[in-house]
């Protein structure tokens, strides 16, 4: 049976649901108007007023934000509440400009905890879980977000952060942990690590993972389940809106709940700006409606994504979003075609391989070179050329049937790419150096 951390809220009625962001939203917008200057100035500007909001209705009407505002704001000129109402931070891990530091007061992190909770409720944890939170901790929200929600939920909480992977294998087994918290490319190395150890699924306690933090494809998950024999749910959220979290999926597997009584999703066209109607792809646009210390309006994720309004088996009423195939700005334009890296993903785990790959972009006589590198499995591993020549072209085409262009792959052996605790570096795009 479906069990549930906040059922009011997580199964309440769409009617429920739109008075609650009602009021949340013009609230917040006051909010904002009286304590945050430069979105007030943002909203003088484009000549809104909080008299102009009165229902989600008139959320058009709001100015957005994106990454260009909080480089302007830094260090705190987002800030919302007095500083001593601020308990904590976070930080971004981005590798270019200044990185992005949101606060967060009491409530904000009362909050987005109950957020991870529900995580936590709908992947199968109840107190008699034991969950080790394997995402960094410190400035990265994936430790301290999930490890909030964990211990809200009542489950005994192994705060193991990233790294030391032996250490992680040796806890799971001698604690008997039932849930995983990771990004799904550090679930797929312990998996691998697992296995070289002799370890099969029967021996691993694990019953469910909570990834998150990175795009990862289906047939990662399906990979990712058959190593570990867990069943692997997918979390989403930013820094920004407060972390993991923003959104979480269910037993149906099919889709991520937004938290819609803190979050407003909108999809819009990246270009013209325009809302996009339901089942549109575009960019995932979030308005936080109740967090005071770093509010974040209309909020442009640069992720790319599809909204559905579908009735979901598990009860909960809350909309879902589909797994983001990437953020516009991890997008490859190679030789003018659109390619992210969960594509590649997609063709090579069909193939048989893992997600161990490198791509390399370069331009050459000014045209666009396309390499890509891929970890053969230990079961694949040969040095008989021929093999490896007929491995590599099935694979281009399978890439060209994919993205309608073609790639230079090469085979490495197995272990040859640097594994990453964290989110993967999976792209080398040397034509921006
Ligand atoms: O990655 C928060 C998080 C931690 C989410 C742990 C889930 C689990 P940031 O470092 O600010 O925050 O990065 C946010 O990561 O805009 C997406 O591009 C990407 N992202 C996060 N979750 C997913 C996901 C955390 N489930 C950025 N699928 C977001 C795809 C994701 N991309």
């Amino acid at each position: 049976m479906e069990r549930y951390y906040q059922q009011e809220a997580e199964c309440a009625s769409r009617e429920e649901i739109t008075k609650i962001q009602n009021e949340k939203l013009v609230e917040q917008v006051k909010h904002v108007w009286n304590n945050v200057p430069y979105y007030r100035k943002k909203m003088e500007k484009a000549g809104v007023t909080p008299d102009d909001i009165k229902s989600i209705e008139d959320l058009h009407k709001l100015p957005f934000m994106s990454k260009a505002d909080l480089r302007e704001t830094y260090p705190d000129g987002l800030l919302g509440v007095p500083k001593e109402e601020v308990v904590r931070i976070h930080s971004t891990s981005g590798t270019t400009g200044k990185r992005v530091i949101a606060f967060y007061s009491q409530g904000d992190l009362d909050m987005w905890e109950e957020c991870c909770a529900r995580a936590v409720v709908a992947a199968g944890g109840s107190k008699d879980d034991v969950v080790q939170v394997s995402y960094g901790y410190g400035l990265f929200t994936g430790g301290l977000g999930l490890d909030g929600g964990s211990r809200k939920v009542g489950c005994m909480t192994v705060p193991m952060s990233s790294g030391n992977t032996e250490r992680q294998i040796m806890f799971i087994k001698d604690l008997n942990a039932s849930i995983i918290c990771c990004t799904p490319s550090y679930a797929a190395y312990l998996g691998e690590s697992m296995k070289e150890m002799g370890l099969t699924p029967d021996d691993i306690p694990l019953k469910a993972g909570i990834f998150g933090a990175e795009a990862w494809s289906e047939e990662m998950r399906k990979s990712i389940e058959a190593t570990l024999g867990i069943k692997a749910f997918d979390i989403y959220g930013l820094t920004e809106l407060s972390g993991p979290g923003v959104a979480y999926e269910c037993s149906e597997q099919h889709g991520m709940h937004i938290n819609e009584d803190h979050f407003i999703a909108e999809i819009i066209d990246p270009d013209t700006h325009e809302v996009l109607p339901d089942g549109a792809q575009g960019e995932l646009v979030f308005t936080a409606i109740d967090k005071k210390a770093f509010p974040m309006m209309r909020y442009r994720t640069k992720d790319i994504c599809q909204l559905s309004k579908e009735k979901c088996s598990c009860g909960r009423t809350f909309i879902r979003m589909a797994k983001p195939m990437g953020r516009s700005d991890d997008m490859l334009i190679i030789r003018g075609v659109n390619v992210f890296p969960s594509q590649i993903e997609t063709v090579l785990l069909e193939h048989g391989y893992q997600a161990n790959y490198q791509i390399i972009v370069d331009r050459v006589n000014n045209t666009d070179t396309f390499d890509i590198q891929v970890e053969m499995t230990p079961e694949m591993f040969t040095d008989n050329v021929s093999d490896i020549t007929k491995a590599q072209n099935e694979l281009v085409q399978g890439l060209v049937n994919m993205l309608g262009i073609k790639a230079k792959v090469t085979l490495v052996a197995p272990q040859t790419i640097a594994r990453s605790e964290g989110k993967a570096v999976r792209v080398i795009d040397k034509r921006k150096i």
